[in-house]
């Protein structure tokens, strides 16, 4: 069974990381069995979570992950889709991913009374409490250095919101009406999109970019529309993170009977 190294639930969202949670969906819209751990980044393949196993293969980074079981389980997240839509799934997804996630990173861990509140309070029980202060603030240094780096940790956190409300508007435009991003169906880049969109929304945490989110009322129906089809009742917004926990593979849209049968969940 597939194994997937993530963080753990964080304030009724599936997992801190939006992009863990966006492998969840894959997996879940693929239809095959996991289950998640809590892993652990410092020795994670690239240093960075998510990762997973499957067998004897291990791959990191979550769109390494989609191209793994597209071919592994002969799926396609973007069937049906145009050429047009494709494209246009892959671009929104890319700016959720390399610019409103880095928006997000400093409202979490670099704006310091949201920090406090969340990720400070919620996410460091496991670690040592001697050093769980010292722990704290390598993080919170180590993401400003990699905010810096990206490019967009130095502007001002004013200027940052201003950019990351012009990708919820984006973001809000391209939804419009539809269930889902392209349409009747999730592709592949809903599932990143969720990710983001309900980490922004859900955790109580005092920002514009939450604010702006707040005020479309389609992208908190989306957030509202997708826990509830594919993450209520799995056990993922339960607070204990202890061990290992079993997943229940949702059917997905996007795999034949043939397929199914050939991997069954
Ligand atoms: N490109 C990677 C990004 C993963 C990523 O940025 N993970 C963050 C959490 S959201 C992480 O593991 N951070 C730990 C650290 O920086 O030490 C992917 O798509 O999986």
């Amino acid at each position: 069974m597939i194994t997937l190294h993530g963080f753990g639930p964080f304030f009724g969202t599936p997992d801190s990381s939006p992009f863990v949670i966006k492998v969840m969906m894959l997996l879940k819209l693929a239809g095959v069995a996991y289950r998640d751990v809590r892993g652990n980044p410092f020795t994670a393949p690239r240093r960075l979570l998510p990762y997973l196993k499957d067998e004897d293969v291990t791959v990191a980074d979550s769109t390494l992950i989609r191209l793994h079981l597209e071919t592994k389980y002969h799926l396609d997240f973007d069937a049906g889709l145009s050429a047009e839509q494709k494209a246009t799934a892959w671009a929104v997804e890319r700016m959720c991913e390399d610019h409103l996630y880095f928006a997000m990173l400093d409202m979490r861990w670099v704006d310091e009374a949201n920090f406090n509140e969340g990720l400070g309070r919620h996410m460091f029980g496991p670690v040592p409490a001697p050093v769980r202060s010292m722990v704290k603030s390598m993080l919170r240094r180590m993401n400003a250095r990699r905010l810096h780096g990206h490019g967009i940790g130095r502007h001002a956190r004013s200027d940052i919101a201003e950019f990351a409300i012009r990708d919820v508007e984006a973001l809000a435009t391209i939804l419009g009406e539809k269930p889902f991003l392209m349409g009747a169906k999730p592709c592949a880049a809903d599932a990143f999109v969720f990710g983001i969109v309900t980490s922004i929304l859900t955790p109580p945490l005092n920002s514009p970019i939450r604010g702006a989110m707040q005020r479309h009322a389609n992208l908190v129906a989306y957030r509202d529309r997708i826990t509830s089809q594919y993450f209520l009742g799995s056990r993922l917004a339960e607070a204990d993170h202890a061990g290992s926990r079993p997943v229940a593979a949702v059917d997905g849209p996007h795999r034949s009977q043939q397929e199914k049968r050939a991997h069954p969940s």
